[in-house]
């Protein structure tokens, strides 16, 4: 029989565009700055780097670097309150070092399966 690696498939596995914005830094409030970000789920790990515009890049080439990542141990996932944000489809991500971010897709299939990989990816590491 034949089939398709489909690597979004695994959960410790994904990457697309989001839009992202850290709201608490270290535990400190930080104003908004919504991007546009390229984003990978890779083991525990979430990795950003911008995302569009420059030249084509990944974080395999020479010019781009993850501009932050994320250690998902020990955090949390939820879906944001209203009063987080006026956007749709918007889910709140908090860090165990005292890091918050918002990360949204106007496409809620898009952003429902990032909610599950996730939500698994915390849950399967939530005793490291
Ligand atoms: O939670 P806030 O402060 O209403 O967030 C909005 C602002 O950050 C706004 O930027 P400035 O106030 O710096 O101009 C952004 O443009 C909005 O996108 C933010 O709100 P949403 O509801 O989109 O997360």
């Amino acid at each position: 029989s034949t089939y398709v690696l489909d690597l979004n498939d695994k959960p410790s596995e994904k990457c697309g565009v989001l839009n992202v914005t850290k709201i608490t830094e270290n535990g400190k409030k930080v104003r908004k700055n919504w991007t546009s970000s390229w984003t990978v789920l890779q083991g525990y790990s979430l990795l950003f780097a911008k995302g569009q515009g420059g030249s084509t890049s990944w974080f395999g080439g020479n010019q781009s670097k993850p501009e932050f990542t994320v250690d998902l141990r020990g955090g949390s996932v939820d879906w944001a309150s209203k009063d987080k944000s006026s956007k749709k489809h918007v889910i709140e991500l908090k860090t165990r070092q005292g890091t918050e971010l918002l990360i949204q897709s106007e496409i809620d299939s898009v952003i429902n399966d990032w909610y599950r990989a996730l939500t698994e990816t915390i849950n399967t590491h939530a005793w490291e």
